[in-house]
């Protein structure tokens, strides 16, 4: 074997050494008395070689010895680490795999996912957005100042620095336009934060999706064309909505869009408190003074805006009865949705 196939071989059967004892099987295969490397020079003729060559063979030899040697050393130390892992841990590393599955995506990261996805198809941009905010841009900047009874609605959980945790993906309207300018096509989607009673369809901490377009000539026409894109192609079938009227003060005029309880069928269940109907889409044309809060004239400038309830979306889409098994950490819940791809 010629020296650098030697070398290559060498790195291979190493590689594979995973223990004290096949590292010992690896020296004593390339070292070892009748080994490969120390029978290199018994095999070689050397009357054949001119002294240039014997020289050089020597050197080289002498340089695939002390590649060996530190290449064994080094095996020998890991093989040891892992050894004292596994006494120290009980955790053996060297283990084959149990053959099972990779996990599954949770329902919530599943429907956010297929959000983005067709919304990205529509030309929005996804914006990420701070679960974390200040009392500014939660309240202040989506027109709901200190006095205004919607703060009461939305009680959350506040920090001692006088931040607080988001209540609604709204607070990132005002930041959004600020970031990007307009106009703008943007759904930043991710965890809001409420202090409420907990039951089948309200948590304390939940998803919802906001969707912002800003642009000329906004009217409630683009918003309702977006919602039935948006509806259709996540629920891939006939479902019925209707569109009421609804009051936020960051939208003027406001909706909400609501659609027939998925689980019962419209004839009322816990779910839906009875009614037959799940409050899912409000949405709306943004209050002029949210745009003058981001520096964006409302004489030149209109837009919407919608906050998906994407907790309650998973649940109508993979008919979950209750909110709470969403949070519950409960690994046979989530094997039931699709597998990881
Ligand atoms: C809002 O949070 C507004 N920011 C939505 C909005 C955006 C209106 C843009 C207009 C324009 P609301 O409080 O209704 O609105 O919540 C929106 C959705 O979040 C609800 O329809 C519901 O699906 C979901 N949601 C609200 N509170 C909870 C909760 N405690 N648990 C689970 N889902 C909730």
């Amino acid at each position: 074997m010629k020296m650098l196939k030697i070398k290559e071989q060498l790195t291979v059967d190493l590689s594979a050494a995973k223990t004290l004892e096949e590292v010992e099987q690896v020296r004593v295969r390339y070292l070892g008395r009748k080994g490969v490397i120390t029978t290199l020079a018994k095999n070689t003729d050397f009357r054949t070689l001119s002294a240039e060559e014997k020289r050089s063979f020597g050197t080289k030899l002498n340089e695939l010895k002390n590649f060996a040697e530190e290449a064994l050393a080094e095996a020998k130390e890991k093989a040891a680490a892992v050894k004292h892992a596994q006494k120290a841990t009980g955790l053996d590393l060297t283990l084959p795999g149990t053959g099972k599955k990779l996990g599954n995506l949770h329902p919530i990261s599943l429907i956010q996912l297929e959000l983005e996805n067709i919304f990205q198809g529509m030309g929005f941009t996804v914006v990420p957005s701070p679960e974390c905010e200040l009392e500014f841009y939660n309240f202040d900047a989506v027109n709901i100042p200190a006095d205004h009874p919607a703060r009461e609605m939305q009680d959350t959980f506040w920090l001692k620095n006088g931040m607080l945790m988001r209540t609604h993906t709204s607070a990132n309207q005002v930041r959004t336009m600020e970031r990007l300018g307009v106009p703008l096509r943007a759904i930043f989607p991710g965890r809001c934060f409420r202090n409420e009673a907990v039951d089948p369809s309200h948590e304390n901490t939940f998803y919802q999706c906001e969707g912002l377009v800003v642009d000329k000539d906004i009217s409630v026409a683009n918003l309702i064309a977006v919602m039935k894109t948006l509806l259709g192609e996540i629920f891939h079938r006939e479902v019925t909505v209707r569109l009421r009227p609804g009051f936020f003060p960051f939208v003027e005029p406001g909706f909400e869009l609501d659609l027939q309880c998925l689980i019962c069928g419209g004839k009322g269940c816990s779910t839906c408190h009875g009614t037959g109907w799940i409050e899912l889409i409000p949405c709306g044309l943004v209050h002029p003074r949210v745009l003058e809060y981001a520096g964006v004239d409302p004489k030149e400038y209109s837009g919407f805006a919608f906050g998906v309830g994407l907790t309650r979306l998973a649940m109508m889409k993979y008919g979950i009865p209750d909110i709470r098994l969403l949070n519950a950490g409960d690994i046979r819940f989530n094997e039931q949705f699709p597998a990881m791809v």
